[in-house]
This record gives C-alpha cells, structure tokens and sequence, in this order.
C-alpha cells in the first residue's frame, strides 16, 4: 500500500493512480469509474447544498420500487449518476434503488465489464431538515459471457464486490471508499473542487461507545435482540453500557461509528421481517468498507458478505460497526450467552 499521511496534499484521483499502480494487471477500468463516481458526488453535493434555495426540496408524485415516496433530490441524484457513468464503457449494467429493474447502458454506448449498484441518496426522508444523506455505491465485476449485464451479474455474494463506497453530505463532503486495500477517506475541498485524502486507511476500534438503533421498534423485536439490546445498554454489568447516537441516516449514522467506533442495528422485526436496508446497495458496500476498516457486519446468523443474493432489492437485518460488538450479535443472536468481558466505553 502507498503510505500517505493527512497532511501531504493527495487528490482522490492521484490516490487511485496509485493504487492502481500496485496491480500491474489493471486496465485502468475500475480507477476509471471511481472518477466518475467522484465526478457525480460533487455534482449531488453541489445540488444538496443548494437545495433550500433551488426548490428541489420535498417530494415528488412518484413512488419508488420500495412503495416509497421519492424525493425530488432522489431523483436528481439518481439521474446525476447513471449520466455520469453510463458512456464510459466501462459498464455493462447498474442497478438503483431508485428503479425496479436493471438499468441497461444505452445501445449507443459500448459496454465494458463491470456493474454499478447504488443508493443514489439514502437517508433522504431527512433532506428537508438539513440532517447528513449520503450515496451508496458497489461495484462488482461482469460474470456471464454476454456484453450485456444480467441479473446474475448483479446477484453476486459481496465478497464478490471489487470497490465500494459512500459519500457523506454533512458539514463537509467526504467520500470514502475501498478496492478491498484497506478504507480510505477523501473530503472535499469546495475552494479547489476537489476531494483531499483527509482519512488514510481508517481503522474502526473493535469495541464502540455508540449504538445507532431505532428503539421505537422495541415491542416489535424477537426477544433474542430485546435481550442483545439490553447487552449493548450494559444489563447485568456484561460489558459498559453503550451510548445511544440515532440519526436515521444510515450514512451518518454509520460514518461516525466507523471513525468513533460502535455498532448500527436495523434489526428484523414483526413488521418488517427482513429489517429495512437492502443488501446490495447498503447492507453490501458497507460491509466490504467495514471489514477493511477492521469491523464487521452480520445478519444476525452470518456475515453479510457471504450471502447470496436472491433479488435486486432485497432486504436484510444488519448489525455493523466495531468487530467485537458484531460479534456479539451474531452469538447472543444464535442462542449462545452474552460475551462477558466487554469493554464499550462510556461516551460523553
Ligand atoms: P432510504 O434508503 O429510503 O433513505 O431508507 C434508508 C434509511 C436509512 O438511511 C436509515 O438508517 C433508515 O432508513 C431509517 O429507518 P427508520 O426510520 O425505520 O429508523
Ligand atoms: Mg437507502
């Protein structure tokens, strides 16, 4: 790995270069995407910073796959992508939380050997109130033989995923993402337009002081979470007790566990059997960057990456963050006892 510290000034696109320099084999192809993919986060973020002025607050008519009203910003983001990415023959298909089906590159337009899944902008039902949303991104390589890209090519386990990212419009604009070289984060510098390596390969400590979980869906949850909850909060002096950070944008909220450490949680519950977040464009990314980072992520039974999907927009519970409070989930959640020395710190 090119060792860079914080304060030597790196572009995002002189770190791909280098990265990409490590493997000899590369065509240039995947660095190519993730310019691109740069190139549409400040284009989202110039348009999310703006947006209280720009009247592309609020909803839309339209409901999203997920029976979702789409934000007009969802829209926007959505679009802002797949144009930024679908001429570059460097793809074969992508896939957007925003549309149902797979999102077929232009017959005009060559078609290359990789696949782009995305969350154009989670979190969005906070738009309106100023509170950080994020893209998601995967990409995965092409598997069947056509130049096409198929539902199998998207159906692919995560550890499958050969890049990954998200972008984070908060106070600042950061992007973070990985080549499976560890997870390394970039902010954008809006004098220059460019994104800076603010964050050189992240590690995420192996136990949090945070635990990001929407309680109000404590009476729906089995008892086994009620009681892997009631570990986090520090019942029977198991481990100490967690703090509770919720922002209800998965990006923030998964954003400062990363770098703090800690744990999010969207479990299963009565409702909403299989939790809320979809595998392949929140569940997947984040579970690559964090294992690169050192955390985990699980199911409640396994680990996130290991499982195969079945649809495009499938759903998943999902426990992620610092590796041992993953840990705990997927033992407490598989009927063994709680870890009993756990050492989550008290945060202020
Ligand atoms: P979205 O992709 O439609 O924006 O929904 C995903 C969001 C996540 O950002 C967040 O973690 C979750 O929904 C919050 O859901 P809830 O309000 O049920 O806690
Ligand atoms: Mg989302």
């Amino acid at each position: 790995m090119v060792k860079h510290t914080a304060t030597s000034v790196v572009t995002i696109d002189r770190y791909i270069i280098e990265q990409e320099k490590l493997h000899p084999e590369a065509t240039g192809e995947l660095s190519a995407i993730l310019y691109d993919l740069a190139l549409a986060a400040k284009m989202i973020a110039n348009k999310v910073r703006s947006a209280g002025l720009a009247d592309i607050l609020g909803a839309t008519d339209n409901e999203n796959v997920q029976g979702e009203i789409q934000q007009k910003l969802d829209v926007l983001a959505n679009e802002i992508i797949i144009k930024a990415l679908d001429h570059g023959g460097r793809l074969c298909a992508m896939a957007s939380e925003e549309e149902p089906d797979i999102i077929d590159i232009p017959e005009r337009f060559r078609c290359g050997k990789y696949c782009l899944l995305f969350d154009p902008l989670d979190g969005s039902s906070n738009i309106d109130v100023n509170v950080p949303v994020g893209t998601i991104f995967s990409v995965l390589k092409k598997v069947t033989r056509g130049s096409r890209g198929e539902m199998e090519d998207m159906l692919q386990p995560g550890r499958r995923q050969v890049a990954a990212g998200y972008v984070i419009y908060g106070s600042s604009t950061m992007l973070v993402y990985t080549t499976g070289q560890g997870a390394h984060g970039f902010t954008l510098d809006p004098s220059l337009g460019e994104f800076l390596l603010s964050h050189p390969n992240i590690r995420i400590p192996d136990t949090g002081r945070y635990l990001s979980v929407n309680d109000s869906y404590r009476d729906l949850w089995d008892e086994p979470v009620k009681g892997l909850m009631e570990y986090y909060r520090g019942a029977g002096g198991a481990r100490q007790p967690m703090n509770t950070r919720y922002v209800g944008s998965l990006v923030a909220d998964f954003h400062r566990n990363l770098l703090g450490g800690g744990l999010f949680a969207y479990p299963s519950n009565k409702n909403s059997p299989k939790g809320k977040l979809r595998l392949l464009y929140e569940a997947n990314p984040l579970a690559f960057i964090v294992e690169q980072a050192g955390g985990a992520a699980c199911d409640g039974s396994g680990r996130i990456l290991d499982i195969q999907p079945t649809e495009l927009h499938q759903r998943v519970p999902l426990y992620i963050g610092s590796k041992s409070d993953v840990d705990a989930a997927t033992s407490m959640l598989g009927g063994k006892r709680p870890p009993v020395a756990g050492i989550g710190a008290v945060g202020a």
